[in-house]
């Protein structure tokens, strides 16, 4: 059965990739990211798919709720929501980073996500029915050196997402907190502010993962039974693996 998918960070990267795949399976998908060129280029690419674009800034608190109220009626009844945008900005230790770049996460990984949820759960709830999609990260699992906001925004999100299991008990809506490793997306160019030389360094001699490979796990899993509920995902390229602990010694 066609379902109604929103997919936020569409513009590029898992959310791209997410899009296609719904699109592509017969579903209406609503596509939502802040690039109008992007977003017309996604659906000129998708034009015999039933798909709609949404130009919108996650942490404008206001447009959020306006847009998701002045959806056309046939996009209304969201079916599966996927809290997909998000960055990182900086690799600096703490002392180093700046705050502004904190902020900025703060406001599009944590606030961003509160506000899509809050503004499409009440038609979930009401058809008591839903699947949400969060998309965490290892980073929220496992500390790194400079990964200090951006990793604490995903720790929320796993938390939240767990959370939201809890307090949707009795709707049958479903909630997954999707945590991937090292994946070439823009995420790099956007962490390093544009050097995309540093950027693509990153994966170099290893096989990162890519969009598709999220977009494939979020496909998948939503076509479990309804009675299933993968509470969190943590996926890592075959390449990546844990660093160990790390001592500072005196001598
Ligand atoms: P990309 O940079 O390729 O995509 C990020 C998307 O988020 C873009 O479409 C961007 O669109 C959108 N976005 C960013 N800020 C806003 C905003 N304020 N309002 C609306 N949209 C916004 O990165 P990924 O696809 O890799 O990242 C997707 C998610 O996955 C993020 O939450 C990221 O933290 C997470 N993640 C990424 C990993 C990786 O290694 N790549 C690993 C684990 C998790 P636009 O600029 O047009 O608004
Ligand atoms: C992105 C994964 O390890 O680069 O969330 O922070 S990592």
């Amino acid at each position: 059965m066609s379902k109604i998918v929103l997919v936020t960070g569409a513009t590029s990267g898992f959310g791209r990739e997410t899009v296609k795949m719904f699109a592509k399976a017969g579903h209406k998908v609503i596509a939502v990211g802040r690039r109008l060129d992007k977003l017309d280029e996604l659906k000129n690419e998708l034009n015999d798919c039933d798909i709609c674009t949404v130009s919108l800034d996650v942490r404008d608190k206001e447009a959020v709720f306006t847009a998701i109220e002045s959806l056309p009626s046939e996009y209304k009844n969201i079916d599966i929501l996927v809290n997909n945008a998000g960055l990182a900005l900086g690799l600096e230790k703490a002392p180093d980073a700046l705050l502004e770049d904190w902020e900025i996460m703060i406001d599009t990984n944590i606030k961003g996500l509160l506000y899509m949820t809050k503004a499409i759960l009440p038609t979930m709830v009401e058809r008591k029915s839903g699947y949400i999609f969060n998309l965490g990260s290892i980073a929220g699992n496992w500390p790194y050196e400079g990964g200090n906001v951006y990793g604490s925004t995903k720790s929320f999100v796993q938390q939240f997402s767990f959370n939201l299991r809890n307090d949707l008990k009795g709707t049958n809506i479903r909630v997954s907190n999707i945590e991937p490793g090292f994946s070439k997306t823009e995420f790099s160019n956007v962490r390093f502010k544009g050097d995309d030389e540093k950027a693509n360094a990153i994966y170099d001699g290893m096989q990162p993962l890519v969009g598709e490979d999220i977009a494939n796990l979020i496909f998948t899993l939503s076509q479990l039974p309804e009675h299933v509920n993968v509470n969190s995902l943590e996926v890592m390229p075959t390449a990546q693996t844990w660093a160990g602990f790390s001592i500072e010694k005196n001598t």
